[in-house]
């Protein structure tokens, strides 16, 4: 097993019997340089996982220090009448199925009006493709959010069902979909739209797509729509959905891909291609930049602040989701075991280097599982939710609630210094039921 000397900033020293195929690839870990494909099979295909682990502390605590990061939320899934049926899926309904169901407005205000007394920050809206519902019935559901709790931050929508929205407001454009994203991007700003969550992007991959989910977006236009998101000025976080048909090579392409999409975004905020990841203050132009490679997880890297939307947003974190098979088409399948998911967090750390935040969401990670991934790379480990409709969890009820003591007590009893975050990663301060942001 290798084990971190004392002194920090720590270095992942070699312990007898560690994989020697480590060995180049701790080298460029300490410094700072982008890790390649083949490295990523190796961190996923050695027995030393727990050499991998700790390659993935060290860049994690190089980062964030013993700082571990969660929320005070709210989940609203406003419809599960979907008009997909993607197979690992066991959220979807069609209209008239027993357990469809559609909110109203009023069901939402309250919705709202729980959240902001249970002290949450932000309130998570997701749902499904719904082909009976207007674009105006979303524009409306923010701006009713936003009336009842106007400290809310509205983080709303995968890009899929953004597509489906721009479908239904009639103003998508097969040549050009960029355009009618855009469009309904920012109608729902102007409704209170604060940043987009990173569900819906499952495996980048035509061979799986084509088995498991054929109808949804494809790979480029999960990326386009967070481009065009980015480019007017809002956060958003991906996900990879993992541990069913796909295989490791695939999250690895998967990881690949965001890690580029990443550098775009934070070219556009003014990053040059530093290996430490200094912003280049002044820097009015980077167009020139066609392929930059930007990492954050160097010695002194700044990283990115929610003060530098005016220039565009980026991915904040990538939430590794393992697959639950229960109740999906893909039931007969095992889903991933509790090692491969630890390796699959450490191994994001360290392929996207150019990422803030690794989450390690507690509802399907389990939080005995969450507390062992805050040292195998992840720094957050979501919030406290109460409802959660995608997934359950071994049979469990959709009531998934955890009180910020009980977030607070896992996250120190696994040596972390818990500290509570907004959706953009500011700190928050609280005063009784007030609170504040610090950046
Ligand atoms: O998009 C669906 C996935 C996602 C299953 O952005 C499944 O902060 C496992 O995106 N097994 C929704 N996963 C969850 C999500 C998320 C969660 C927490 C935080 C954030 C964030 C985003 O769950 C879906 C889909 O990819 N999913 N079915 C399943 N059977």
């Amino acid at each position: 097993m290798t084990t971190l000397t004392a002194t920090h900033p720590a270095s992942p020293a070699r312990a007898p019997g560690a994989d020697p195929r480590l060995e180049p690839i701790r080298a460029k870990v300490l410094a700072g340089k982008r890790l390649s494909l083949d490295d990523g099979a190796v961190l996923y295909g050695t027995t030393d996982i727990w050499g991998v682990i700790a390659l993935a502390d060290f860049v994690r605590r190089r980062m964030h220090g013993d700082v571990a990061y969660y929320n005070i939320n709210k989940h609203l899934n406003y419809s599960n009448v979907c008009a997909l049926s993607c197979k690992f899926c066991e959220f979807y309904r069609k209209k008239g199925d027993d357990g469809a169901y559609t909110r109203d407005l009023d069901y939402i205000k309250d919705e709202a009006k729980k959240a902001v007394e249970l002290g949450a920050t932000e309130m998570h809206i997701v749902g499904g493709l719904n082909p009976y519902l207007p674009f105006e019935y979303y524009t409306d559901m923010l701006r009713a959010i936003h009336e009842v709790a106007p400290g809310l931050h509205l983080k709303a929508f995968t890009a899929v069902e953004l597509v489906h929205l721009a479908r239904i407001a009639k103003v998508y454009k097969r040549d050009d979909p960029q355009s009618g994203v855009r469009w309904v991007l920012q109608r729902l700003m102007e409704a209170g739209l604060g940043s987009l969550p990173g569900g819906g992007a499952e495996v980048f991959d035509d061979r799986i797509q084509k088995e498991a989910w054929k109808t949804k977006i494809g790979s480029d236009e999960w990326l386009d729509v967070h481009l065009v998101a980015h480019e007017l000025g809002l956060n958003s976080n991906c996900t990879m959905l993992y541990g069913h048909i796909d295989g490791r090579r695939e999250r690895l392409n998967h990881l690949e891909i965001l890690r580029r999409s990443q550098d775009k975004a934070l070219a556009r905020l003014g990053y040059t291609g530093d290996p430490d990841g200094f912003v280049a203050e002044g820097i009015t132009q980077t167009a020139n930049i066609t392929d930059p490679v930007i990492t954050l997880s160097g010695e002194n890297a700044k990283l990115p602040t929610p003060a530098m939307s005016s220039r565009g947003g980026y991915y904040q974190t990538i939430i590794p989701l393992p697959f639950f098979p229960d109740g999906s088409e893909l039931e007969h399948l095992p889903g991933p075991t509790g090692l491969e998911n630890l390796r699959t967090i450490a191994v994001a750390r360290l392929m996207l280097d150019n990422f803030p935040h690794v989450k390690a969401f507690w509802i399907m990670q389990t939080l005995p599982m969450a507390q062992l991934m805050l040292e195998a790379g992840a720094d957050d480990i979501d919030g406290t939710v109460v409802w959660y409709d995608i997934t359950k969890v071994g049979g469990s009820s959709t009531h998934q609630e955890k009180s910020v003591t009980d977030l607070k007590r896992a996250i120190r009893e696994a040596g972390f210094e818990p500290v509570e975050r907004d959706t953009l990663y500011r700190r928050v301060v609280r005063d009784g039921k007030d609170w504040r942001v610090v950046d």
